[in-house]
């Protein structure tokens, strides 16, 4: 098991599109471990691939409450959505690549995905609320969008001028504090 570092807006890497995976073997089989225990230390309710610096068709999600006696964890390789439903909810999202910054999207509220999962076997998920949600989020990461990318140009700037200029306050050398 491993904890990766998690990249951040406006890192060129999330914004690149991932490969999808030959085969869910061994090795993709330990990513998910780690993108899963990285996930939870974090806290987050999902983590795609592209987020840790590793440019495969990986995501994994657990929607359960943070103190649930049960985790449920979801390990998915080389998803797609197969279908959405004509109705749209809006959530207010936020991503860990995008720390401290959070707004309402708007995305088909049901979602069905055709998906490869830890024993590399096709298997199908349909959902609505949350789960659908975030299921659109870590696919989006697949494709190198982030949820700002579905935000007004006007809101997404103001994000991303914030995140830059507390990055660099983050990164100046010591005696200039
Ligand atoms: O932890 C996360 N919370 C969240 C809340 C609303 C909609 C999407 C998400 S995903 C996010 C973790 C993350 O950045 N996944 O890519
Ligand atoms: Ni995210």
């Amino acid at each position: 098991m491993a904890l990766l570092p998690i990249l951040t807006a406006p890192d060129p890497i999330l914004k690149t599109v991932a490969e999808p995976v030959k085969a869910v073997d061994e090795r993709v089989r330990q990513q998910m471990e780690d993108m899963l225990e990285t996930m939870y230390a974090a806290p987050g309710i999902g983590l795609a691939a592209p987020q840790v610096g590793i440019l495969n068709r990986v995501i994994v999600l657990d929607i359960a409450k943070e103190d649930a006696a049960e985790k449920s964890p979801l390990r998915l390789a080389n998803p797609e959505i197969i279908w959405i439903s004509d109705e749209d909810v809006s959530y207010e999202e936020g991503c860990l690549s995008i720390p401290e910054h959070y707004s309402e999207v708007v995305r088909p509220a049901g979602v069905k995905v055709r998906y490869l999962d830890e024993n590399n076997q096709s298997r199908e998920l349909e959902a609505e609320g949350l789960l659908a949600t975030c299921l659109q989020h870590e696919i989006d990461h697949l494709e190198g969008i982030l949820f700002v990318d579905r935000i007004t140009a006007l809101k997404r700037n103001m994000i991303l001028r914030k995140l830059l200029k507390a990055r660099k306050q983050h990164t100046l050398p010591s005696y200039a504090a």
